[in-house]
């Protein structure tokens, strides 16, 4: 009944606990062990959970400085899971969800010494992927095969899509744009760790090179995904899944977020010239290329069953089928202004056509350009400049938004205000928001951006609705069956580290018998029949790292 963050505190910052059910009354903090309280507070009044109609109480305790081990005590309710209070105490979480894309990777044998007990042969090498029949054009006819090798496995499924790759990619690249210092110094212990380059810019190139082999050369334009005609089943390590693979269709959201990811790719690796010669160059090449593509294709769909109509095989995995593209165009054309300060790329597109300012999702990119433009504010031309203030106080409105009702809410968080918060991935919702927020902490520095980007980590580690630590191998109460092929086929029991759950889903799109509740901020289910509530995907994962690292880069000593 106490929900907290599982991993703890840092010293100077804020601590809350939301306790349920509690009456009025006090807590006491104490060692593990002891009886002697060495903090003891007053619970604030009682919330209500707008949708499971439970009542809380917040517990603040940020007055409590001193590094230890703790527990949080409630007369009639009980005792909280152990938790610190110290220096850094994110760490390791920042380095493991980073990590998780390391476990994420196709054609690559994990090692016993990157990998520990999750060591794996490599799967999927792609190199021999058929051209679908959607997808042939001039040089690369229908079952024609070309290479296509490296990357990630999107989720608990061993497909590789764009559009997805697109937001995560770009929130990686972001992350480090935004923290240079603090990535530099960030050892992933991974196989490319001794190399020159920043280990998260080595995960991200081991994505960025698939990427760029998703281009069809002779025309620009790119495949929306790679992929089997159908998921496999689930217990089924990487090495043993071999059905026959494909790339379908181009589409033009795949264009522009292939153009975005790759303008944004090109302006990070040119520091990194003599480690990765030529790359910047090939990027931005690609990135304009695909762009000339989608100028000439503005609004190719990806519609997976209309696709089944026409083609053979049919194709019934992951469709990332957006239907709404202003938002990929605004993001591509602000990458590439940004990167080549081309004034045709910010005029190309009206990047202002209305006040909105959406969450970003797979679906919804229109803020990762707007994110992007304020970073660079100062280098860019005198087109973007007349904007630029106007978008800054935008930005910092959304934020005020996000934040506005948190004091009073019962889990004291930006999550959850609304039951639309509850959607498949719901845990990215609550890092999106705290990436939101960090945008406004950057512009502004006001310290109530920080305190609400760490009110939703602690969400994601434990004070929600479901007392699930989210993040696989973190928190005293861990998931443990995650909808991850890898986790559920390996044998061993605990499921891959540093993989962020999707969270709450009233949708339950899966029908799992498990579901204990139908409250939005409960309905999650920790078995691994749920990929609605339970997998586990790269474009979640993202902002998880963008999250943990950004506070560690601030609060971190
Ligand atoms: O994250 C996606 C979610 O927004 C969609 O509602 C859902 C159904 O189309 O698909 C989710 O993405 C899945 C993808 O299609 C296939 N790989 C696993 C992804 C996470 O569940």
């Amino acid at each position: 009944a106490i929900r907290l963050n599982q991993l703890g505190f840092y010293p100077q910052a804020k601590k809350i606990a939301a306790v349920i059910g509690a009456g009025a009354g006090t807590f006491r903090i104490h060692a593990p062990g002891s009886q002697e309280a060495v903090f003891s507070g007053t619970l604030s009044e009682s919330r209500r959970s707008p949708f499971s109609d439970k009542t809380t109480r917040i517990a603040d305790f940020s007055a409590l400085t001193k590094p230890g081990k703790y527990v949080l005590e409630v007369q009639g309710v009980g005792a909280s899971y152990v938790f610190e209070i110290k220096n850094n105490v994110h760490e390791a979480a920042a380095k493991a969800s980073a990590k998780g894309f390391y476990f994420q990777r196709t054609a690559l044998d994990l090692e016993e010494k990157y990998a520990g007990k999750w060591a794996r042969p490599a799967g999927h090498p792609d190199q021999q992927i058929m051209i679908h029949p959607s997808a042939a054009g001039p040089g690369r006819p229908a079952g024609s095969v070309i290479s296509s090798p490296y990357g990630w496995y999107d989720a608990g499924d061993y497909n590789k899509y764009i559009v997805n790759s697109g937001i995560t990619m770009a929130t990686l690249l972001s992350a480090y744009e935004d923290f240079p210092d603090y990535y530099k110094q960030l050892n992933l212990a991974i196989p490319e760790s001794n190399n020159q380059l920043p280990d998260l810019l080595d995960e991200v190139r081991w994505n960025l090179r698939w990427m760029l082999s998703m281009q069809d050369p002779a025309d620009g334009g790119v495949y929306h995904k790679l992929t089997n005609a159908s998921f496999d089943g689930m217990a089924v390590m990487p090495h043993q899944a071999t059905k026959t693979r494909y790339v379908v269709q181009k589409s033009t959201a795949a264009a522009l977020d292939f153009a975005a990811v790759m303008a944004q790719a090109s302006r990070v690796f040119k520091d990194f010239g003599v480690q990765v010669p030529g790359l910047a160059d090939s990027c931005l090449i690609a990135a304009q290329r695909a762009w000339g593509w989608a100028k000439v294709h503005p609004a190719v769909l990806y519609d997976q069953t209309s696709l089944n109509n026409a083609f053979d095989p049919d194709i019934s995995t992951g469709a990332y089928g957006d239907r709404q593209l202003s938002d990929e165009w605004m993001w591509a054309a602000s990458e590439l202004y940004i990167t080549t300060k081309s004034d045709e790329y910010y005029t190309a597109v009206n990047l202002f056509p209305d006040t909105a300012m959406p969450l970003p999702s797979w679906a919804q990119v229109r803020l990762l350009g707007y994110y992007s433009l304020l970073r660079h504010a100062e280098g860019l031309t005198q087109v973007a400049q007349k904007d630029l203030p106007i978008l800054r106080q935008q930005l910092i409105a959304m934020a005020d938004s996000l934040i506005q009702g948190s004091e009073s809410h019962y889990l004291n968080t930006m999550m959850g205000h609304k039951k639309s918060d509850f959607v498949w991935g719901s845990s990215a919702v609550a890092a999106n928001q705290a990436v939101a927020v960090l945008q406004a902490f950057r512009l502004t520095k006001q310290v109530k951006y920080l305190d609400a980007a760490l009110m939703n980590l602690d969400y994601l580690l434990g004070r929600n609705g479901t007392g699930y630590s989210f993040l696989t191998g973190f928190g005293s109460k861990q998931v443990m069956h995650p909808h991850h092929r890898p986790s559920v086929a390996d044998q061993v029991a605990a499921p891959v580290p540093g993989l962020l759950s999707g969270g709450p889903n009233p949708g339950k799109q899966d029908k799992c018998a498990t579901y204990t509740s139908d409250a939005a901020d409960e309905a999650f289910t920790d078995d691994d029949c749920s990929y609605a509530s339970n997998e586990i995907a790269i474009n979640w994962n993202a902002p998880m790292v963008y999250l943990t690292g950004a506070l560690e880069a601030f609060l971190g000593k």
